[in-house]
């Protein structure tokens, strides 16, 4: 009897990864039970199993194959060293690694790093970085809580993940240098078999469609016969705009899409375009 090819997945079991990495797989239409205190659930209409795991372990298990792919935060990835192939970058899980020092201490360029003490939980990316900009700084690694490390006089400065920047603001320090940018990626083993790659690629197929779709909004809008070519070359869609006519003579309906970061720029140059009834309706899958 043949046995399906299933491919294994991990994803963060809790934390700040674990939400918006389920929510990905659901938006691809894969169904599977995620209830608490589970370690793998199988997809019922995918050939997918997903694996629960603590983010530091999903690198290495991937590039093990304990995992075939995986859903990790670039920091954790490049801090890992792990040697897997990064696939794709989700767009979610976004911060920055960055340098922060106490607010009052006088902060001139990455020079003034030089014989300073800093705590981190990064050091390899922490390490590279020094280096590249040939600062001698002395590296403390610590496992948590970084962000009082220079309070109770562990290190001059420190070394961690900011999204909003409030941490840092109420442990009174400034962020001073970016060591990288982050965001939650899709990384794979380097010795996928074929029937592993085209999963992977149904997969990929997916989460673009979805993404995709995410990014784009479809537009309709009743325009005036004889402004139909300024209006159409301002929202070119994704072939050309569909222009049906209106019942009332002169007068068209538009339907297109655009393209969400530019929608209030184009909106505006519509209305003084002279389009009327403009509808914005968000799309839940896109194929182009
Ligand atoms: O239990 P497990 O080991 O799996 O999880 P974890 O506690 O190690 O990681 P978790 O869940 O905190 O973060 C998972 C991933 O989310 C990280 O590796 C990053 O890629 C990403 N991410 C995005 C963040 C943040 N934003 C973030 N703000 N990870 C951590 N933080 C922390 C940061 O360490 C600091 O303490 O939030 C604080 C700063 O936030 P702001 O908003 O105050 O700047
Ligand atoms: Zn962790």
């Amino acid at each position: 009897m043949k046995t399906e090819t299933k491919l294994r997945i991990a994803i963060q079991k809790s934390g700040r990864l674990n939400d918006d990495s389920i929510r990905m797989l659901k938006e691809c239409g894969i169904e599977f039970d995620n209830g608490l205190n589970k370690l793998k659930a199988s997809a019922f209409n995918f050939p997918l199993e997903v694996l629960f795991l603590r983010d530091d372990d999903i690198p290495e298990y991937v590039e093990q194959g304990v995992a075939d792919i995986g859903i990790v935060g670039e920091n954790v990835l490049v801090e890992s060293g792990a040697k897997v192939k990064l696939i794709e970058k989700l767009g979610y899980g976004k911060c920055r690694l960055s340098i922060a020092v106490p607010k009052d201490v006088k902060y001139s360029g990455i020079k003034d790093l030089n014989g300073k003490r800093i705590a981190t939980t990064y050091s390899r990316v922490l390490q590279k970085y020094l280096a590249k900009n040939k600062v001698k700084a002395e590296i403390h690694e610590i496992s948590g809580s970084v962000e009082i490390a220079t309070g109770i006089g562990l290190a001059e400065a420190i070394c961690d993940i900011v999204s909003s920047g409030s941490t840092l603001f109420t442990n009174g320090l400034k962020e001073v240098e970016t060591v990288m940018k982050s965001e939650a990626v899709l990384i794979g083993n380097n010795k996928l078999n074929a029937a592993q790659l085209r999963i992977v690629e149904r997969l990929l197929f997916r989460i673009r469609a979805s993404r995709t779709a995410k990014r784009n909004k479809y537009l309709l809008l009743n325009a005036p016969d004889n402004k139909l070519d300024t209006i159409c070359k301002l929202i070119p869609g994704m072939k050309s705009p569909t222009v049906l006519p209106l019942k009332q003579k002169g007068w068209s309906s538009v339907h297109s899409v655009i393209d969400e970061e530019k929608f209030w720029d184009i909106i505006e140059q519509l209305r003084d375009a002279g389009a009327e009834g403009i509808l914005v309706v968000p799309i839940e899958k896109m194929v182009v």
